[in-house]
């Protein structure tokens, strides 16, 4: 089964979405496999935003993601890294859609709320970067027989 990162940032925390985001996760019928909240070091938003060095919005983005606790999560699902992303809406919550978690939440590109994993490359990757293999549990639902 496909397995993704989905991290709530900081900013979702502080306002309490994080039982709203998990809702919709689990009402589309995802499961959870890992979650944990944590406060990321500056190196670990650094390492979790590799791609983005260089640009002119790394190092607040990096300040931004480092400043208060995340709940970092990996979720199963057929597919999920692609419905995760349309589930979040684009990166600009003032471009996301409506019904989309960022087109209903969220505020601006740099406070959008979630983060998840836009590749089966970097779900690998960023699942590795935070959960050790044994955290991540392997388990079924009576219901997944209705999925
Ligand atoms: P994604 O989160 O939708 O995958 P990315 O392009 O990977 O978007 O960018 C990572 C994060 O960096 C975004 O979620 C957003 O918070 C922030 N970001 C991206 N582009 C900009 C920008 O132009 N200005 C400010 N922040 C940005
Ligand atoms: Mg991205």
């Amino acid at each position: 089964m496909e397995q993704t990162f989905l991290m709530i940032k900081p900013d979702g925390v502080q306002r309490m979405l994080a039982g709203e985001i998990i809702k919709r996760l689990e009402g589309k019928g995802f499961r959870p496999v890992a979650v944990k909240m944590m406060q990321m070091s500056r190196e670990m938003g650094e390492k979790h935003y590799a791609e983005h060095r260089g640009k002119p919005f790394f190092p607040d983005l990096v300040a931004f993601i480092s400043s208060g606790p995340v709940l970092a999560m990996v979720w199963e699902g057929e597919n999920i890294i692609r419905q995760c992303r349309t589930l979040m809406g684009s990166t600009d919550p003032g471009e996301a859609a409506p019904g989309t978690i960022r087109g209903d939440l969220g505020q601006t590109m740099s406070r959008n709320i979630i983060h998840g994993s836009d590749s089966p490359t970097a779900a690998a990757r960023e699942i590795a970067l935070f959960f050790q293999p044994e955290e991540i549990l392997a388990y079924s639902r009576d219901i997944d027989k209705w999925m």
